[in-house]
């Protein structure tokens, strides 16, 4: 299924030739975030951790294990990014829940938020803050090779990046988001505290401002990846496929490399999933269906808009209308937003891509065969 495009990967790292290729900001990191673009043939120019349903130090320090997990570091450059949202603090968001309702997830804005990691575990490119780095990324390649940007947490870094370099939305190839959820409230009202978790748009409520600056932006285009993630899970079928590939559970435990793996199929009996276990496979979906448009099966095309009254209980919510009938008085931008992928192909996409060895991407510009798995 996954037809590497080796040749064409080794070129574009020696600079011959042209790939496509994406910056990635996220507030975390999930491995198939990005090696999903690298089996499609990309090149990921540059990522950047920020703050969001993450701690910053806990966003970097999971990229960095990713990158290392995967001997990735010495091509893909790690940045830190937006380490606050533009106008949110945490006052105004317990302010706001008081008002409106509590929310099930909070990112590192829950009171009992602790960090995992400290600045002494890792190392990161300390040279240019995250939104520098995403500028220079889509100048650099504005001719050849326009850069496509994947905010997968909060808008902040690159509502940081069109602030200093407005032309950044026209040079870049557009714009990939996670979030940006509508039509919930009443899954999120009447469902278990998990539904009311998925269906928390926490990547705009964190910066509400930095969502609307972002989404209404003269971007060449703009994907939303919102419900459609939350229907593709872990489910036992995928954790038997995952576990009967590797040859066992303890093959996987005990295998440094199928670290992520591991943590995914936890026990191996999905029955006995933590809610963490549970969620959806939001970042990695976007990915998939940024570089394998092939994937998609419907789409929508709407104006868009974000809430930013302080006072409104969709605030930092997504509003959608039809072209004919957005507000002509206030600032909307121009999205499509998918509704279907092919589920069958992103699992297979998803066991494929962790059964080939990256670790020498970075020499030989693709994946190689994984010893034992040829
Ligand atoms: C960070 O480093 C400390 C001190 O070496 C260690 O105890 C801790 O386990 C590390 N945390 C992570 C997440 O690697
Ligand atoms: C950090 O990033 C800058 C800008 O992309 C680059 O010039 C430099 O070589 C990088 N440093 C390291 C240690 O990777
Ligand atoms: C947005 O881009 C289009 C096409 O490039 C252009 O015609 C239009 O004037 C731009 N709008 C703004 C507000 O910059
Ligand atoms: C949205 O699309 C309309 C119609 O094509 C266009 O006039 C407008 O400039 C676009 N707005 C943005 C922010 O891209
Ligand atoms: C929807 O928007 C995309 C850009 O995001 C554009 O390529 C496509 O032509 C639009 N589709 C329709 C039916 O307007
Ligand atoms: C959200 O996704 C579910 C499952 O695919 C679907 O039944 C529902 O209609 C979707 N809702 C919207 C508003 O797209
Ligand atoms: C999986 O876990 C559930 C709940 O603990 C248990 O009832 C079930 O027997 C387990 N299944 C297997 C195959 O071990
Ligand atoms: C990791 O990457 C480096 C630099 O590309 C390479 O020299 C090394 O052999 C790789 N390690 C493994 C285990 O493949
Ligand atoms: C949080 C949680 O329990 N999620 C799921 C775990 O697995 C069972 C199926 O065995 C689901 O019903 C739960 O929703």
């Amino acid at each position: 299924m996954v037809q590497i495009k080796f040749s064409v990967a080794v070129a574009s790292i020696l600079g011959l030739t042209t790939a496509k290729k994406v910056f990635i900001d996220n507030d975390g990191l999930a491995p198939l975030q990005v090696l999903f673009p690298l089996a499609a043939g990309w090149e990921v120019l540059g990522i950047s951790t920020s703050f969001g349903s993450s701690s910053v130090v806990d966003a970097a320090g999971t990229a960095f294990d990713i990158l290392q997990t995967y001997n990735l570091s010495s091509c893909i450059p790690h940045y830190v990014g937006a380490q606050q949202p533009l106008l949110r603090t945490q006052d105004t968001f317990d302010a706001w829940q008081s008002l409106f309702g509590e929310l099930v997830w909070q990112g590192a804005f829950a009171s009992f938020y602790e960090d995992t990691y400290t600045w002494d575990n890792f190392t990161y490119n300390e040279t240019l803050p995250g939104a520098i780095a995403m500028v220079e990324a889509v100048k650099a390649n504005k001719d050849t090779d326009p850069v496509y940007i994947y905010a997968a947490g909060m808008m902040t870094t690159v509502a940081q990046a069109i602030s200093i370099y407005p032309n950044l939305v026209k040079e870049a190839a557009g714009l990939y988001i996670m979030g940006g959820y509508f039509d919930q409230q009443y899954a999120a009202a009447t469902g278990p505290s998990i539904v009311n978790d998925i269906n928390t748009d926490i990547n705009l409520m964190q910066d509400p401002e930095a969502a609307q600056i972002v989404l209404t932006a003269n971007w060449s285009q703009i994907y939303i990846g919102a419900n459609v993630t939350n229907y593709l899970v872990p489910s036992q079928a995928l954790y038997d496929i995952l576990i009967n590939k590797a040859g066992g559970l303890s093959v996987l435990e005990d295998t440094p490399y199928f670290e992520f793996v591991s943590n995914l199929v936890a026990t191996g009996n999905y029955s006995e999933n933590t809610s963490e276990q549970t969620l959806p496979f939001w970042d990695e979906v976007v990915s998939a269906f940024m570089v394998w448009p092939d994937l998609i099966e419907s789409t929508t095309n709407f104006s868009v808009a974000v809430d930013t009254s302080f006072y409104s209980p969709f605030y930092g919510s997504l509003r959608i209308w039809g072209a004919d009938y957005a507000p002509k008085g206030a600032i909307t931008g121009n999205a499509t937003i998918v509704n279907k992928i092919n589920d069958d192909k992103f699992y297979d996409l998803l066991v494929s891509t962790y059964f080939q060895d990256w670790r020498q991407y970075c020499e030989v510009g693709g994946p190689v065969a994984l010893a034992g798995y040829e």
